[in-house]
């Protein structure tokens, strides 16, 4: 069945700069439905379950971070006391509860044709600088993971959409009762 739903979070950024209506709008406007939909303060126990916590996310996503130091000049073990790949995925995480937590996000179950890889295709890739026009991280920011990285934090990219039909059953499980979502 190429109908699916994905699992779709507005980040404390979205929400605090008044795009909510915005964004979700694209998604309306490509014809994905919503049926399910609510507005939370995610506790730092609740993000820190939410994002993975395998061995292989905190070093693939250390290394990245490690990359972007290294072309910045930045000494690892000097801005984060360490350079050991995991140990930075780690830190990331720390810094994505931070951001997730730090005001009220949206969270929304999207259903549609292939509406996993449909509403990644509208979010855009991870780094808004890069992102091309047309996406709602490419069209509504300009971060990017080096000044991130030069401010210790993690990208402000306004939008969380699932990346596999895997992922969105467990995402979409993790927010919504089954109650919760409209038939
Ligand atoms: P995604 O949101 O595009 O699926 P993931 O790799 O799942 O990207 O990472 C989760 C979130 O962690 C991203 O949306 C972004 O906020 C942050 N993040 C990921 N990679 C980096 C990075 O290299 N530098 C800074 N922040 C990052
Ligand atoms: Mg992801």
């Amino acid at each position: 069945m190429p109908i699916e739903k994905t699992l779709v979070i507005l980040k404390p950024d979205a929400v605090a700069r008044g795009l909510v209506g915005e964004i979700t709008a694209r998604f309306e406007r490509a014809g994905l439905r919503i049926v399910a939909m609510k507005m939370l303060r995610a506790t730092p126990e609740q993000i820190e379950r939410f994002y993975p916590s395998s061995e292989e996310w905190f070093r693939s996503a250390g290394s990245k971070l490690l990359k972007a130091y290294q072309e910045l000049g930045i000494d690892p073990r000097k801005r984060l006391g360490t350079d050991d790949p995991v140990e930075v995925g780690h830190k990331i995480k720390e810094n994505l509860v931070k951001y997730m937590t730090s005001g009220p996000i949206v969270v929304m179950v999207l259903k549609g044709n292939r509406a996993v890889e449909v509403v990644r295709k509208l979010v855009g890739p991870t780094a808004p600088h890069s992102a091309p026009p047309g996406t709602i991280r490419g069209d509504y920011s300009v971060d990017s993971p080096d000044l991130a990285a030069e401010e210790g934090r993690v990208v402000y990219n306004l939008v969380h959409a699932s990346d596999s039909l895997a992922e969105a059953e467990r995402e979409i499980k993790f927010w919504f009762r089954e109650e919760e979502i409209v038939a």
